[in-house]
């Protein structure tokens, strides 16, 4: 068994003033983060892709396996493919599998079938999460709260493309078993989302929508 081995912890203090500060303007800048569908074909820096994931990266996760993957596909062919696959599956969505209280519940957003912004957005991040991991003599590594992990992680991808200068969009083709095969995956990881990043189109929309008051979200007990 690996024994534990401690190091001093980096911890960054500030005044009890400068945490109010901080933490409300920290506030400020993640409210300015909306969904955006419109996206500009204007190119991003691959390096400003790899940091993000860097960050995304050093998520809190189940015993430290780190069971996330991050596809990144700006290729102009496999972008098409995973276009048309996700249509497909979200024609088949909108005109027959969701509820017709999903479909209300979808309304005020705006969203339909076609997603032009799987090709126009630069870049493509399919977030992969692996229940196990294949150790070199072919046996399984277990893996820990998996779904809990790779959210964490994906939330802070996220923040990070956000605090970048970027634009991005989860997006959850369902079922998303087609993602596995056009990203070359081995068939243990499963899609978890995909990161639509990029610049937002010049006029690009978002819905008018509002987030719930602290009240509604958190009791102090
Ligand atoms: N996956 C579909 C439908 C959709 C579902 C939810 I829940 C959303 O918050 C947004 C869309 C689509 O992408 O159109």
């Amino acid at each position: 068994m690996e024994q534990a081995q401690f190091t001093p912890l980096d911890f960054l203090s500030y005044t009890q003033d400068e945490m109010v500060r901080r933490s409300a303007e920290f506030y400020d800048f993640l409210k300015r983060r909306r969904t955006v569908r419109d996206f500009s074909d204007r190119h991003v820096s691959r390096a400003v892709i790899e940091n993000c994931i860097r960050a995304a990266g050093t998520a809190p996760n189940g015993a430290n396996k780190q069971p996330w993957h991050f596809a990144v596909v700006s290729d102009p062919a496999i972008k098409r493919q995973i276009r048309e696959s996700a249509e497909a599956e979200e024609r088949e969505f909108y005109e027959r599998r969701a509820t017709p209280e999903w479909l209300a519940d979808l309304a005020p957003l705006g969203t339909d079938a076609s997603k032009p912004f799987l090709e126009t957005a630069p870049y493509l991040i399919v977030v992969f999460a692996q229940s196990y991991a294949i150790k070199p003599d072919g046996s399984r590594q277990k893996h820990y709260y998996v779904q809990e992990s790779v959210g964490i992680a994906t939330g802070m991808l996220i923040a990070a493309v956000h605090h970048a200068g970027l634009a991005s969009l989860t997006h959850t083709p369902s079922p998303m078993k087609f993602l596995t095969e056009i990203c070359r995956r081995p068939a243990h990881e499963r899609a978890f989302l995909i990161l639509v990043v990029g610049y937002p189109a010049e006029d690009a929309l978002v819905p008018n929508i509002t987030k719930k008051r602290l009240d509604d979200i958190a009791t102090f007990l």
